[in-house]
């Protein structure tokens, strides 16, 4: 399998999918999502989506299953699977908010192999392949050189269900945002990852996430040198549900604050 030219071809497929995603959001007005309701609209961008990345990516490599947010297709691979959100951060989306993406991964038996988020308001494409490197938009990225919390911006995901955890987070957040330059709360997942890839975000950290909202992102974010793990700094995010991402240093001094309370 030549990774290199297959995500090149996932890239093509998230950029399309990206542009049906503008084109719907441009003609998204209030009226409109009166009439047919907030979720059939949304239901209808990210499924139409999602159509559109299947097809794409079935064509592309035939035996492989899929793990999908909207669930359009029931299939799964016995080496391939895709980990696919058409439309990550539909919340903004709905809001007329910038900040969403497409996000694809592949896997590999257990293992993450390549990773394609395409921020659709932005035109950036990010991607990267198991050994490769990460590449936004044809140049090759690599994650902050900064190891203090004084420099540092943070990312994170507010708590939006289970609220059994929110006082342990409220703990995190607390701490954390008395000794970094700044705490940001974008919004999708696949973005936030993609920043820490490319050095934007220093480290990034949210709980309660599902596979397809940061399968691509971890590659992302390996490929360009980072660390992308559970809280505990395993490599089992997806069955904790628990993301931690950012360069080794940071990376680690968030573990710290965060092992105090979780
Ligand atoms: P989604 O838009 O694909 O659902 C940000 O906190 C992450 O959580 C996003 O990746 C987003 O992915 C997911 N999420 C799901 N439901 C959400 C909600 N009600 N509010 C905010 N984020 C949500």
């Amino acid at each position: 399998m030549d990774l290199q030219k297959l995500t090149a071809e996932v890239a093509r497929i998230a950029q399309e999918a990206g542009a049906f995603i503008r084109k719907e959001g441009a003609s998204f007005d209030t009226a409109k999502i009166e009439y047919k309701g907030l979720n059939d609209l949304v239901s209808y961008v990210d499924k139409g989506a999602e159509e559109r990345i299947v097809k794409g990516l079935s064509d592309l490599l035939p035996e492989a299953g899929f793990v999908t947010e909207e669930k359009t297709i029931n299939k799964t691979g016995d080496v391939y699977n895709w980990i696919v959100d058409p439309l990550d951060g539909t919340t903004n989306f709905i809001h007329g908010l910038p900040a969403y993406s497409v996000s694809i991964a592949l896997q590999q038996n257990d293992e993450l192999v390549a990773g394609v988020v395409y921020e659709v308001n932005r035109d950036e494409c990010f991607y990267a392949w198991k050994d490769g490197g990460a590449y936004l938009n044809g140049s090759r990225i690599s994650v902050s050189g900064n190891t203090e919390f004084s420099q540092a911006l943070l990312a994170t995901g507010f708590p939006y269900y289970n609220f059994e955890l929110l006082e342990k987070y409220i703990s995190v957040f607390r701490e954390l945002t008395k000794v970094c330059h700044g705490l940001r709360r974008v919004g999708s997942a696949a973005v936030d990852l993609a920043y820490v890839a490319c050095g934007r975000f220093d480290g990034y950290f949210e709980y309660n996430l599902n596979s397809y909202d940061i399968a691509a992102g971890m590659v992302l974010v390996r490929e360009a040198g980072g660390a992308a793990t559970s809280f505990s700094g395993s490599n089992d995010s997806f069955s904790t549900r628990e993301i931690l991402a950012g360069n080794r240093a940071l990376r680690l001094k968030m573990q710290e604050v965060i092992n105090r309370y979780f």
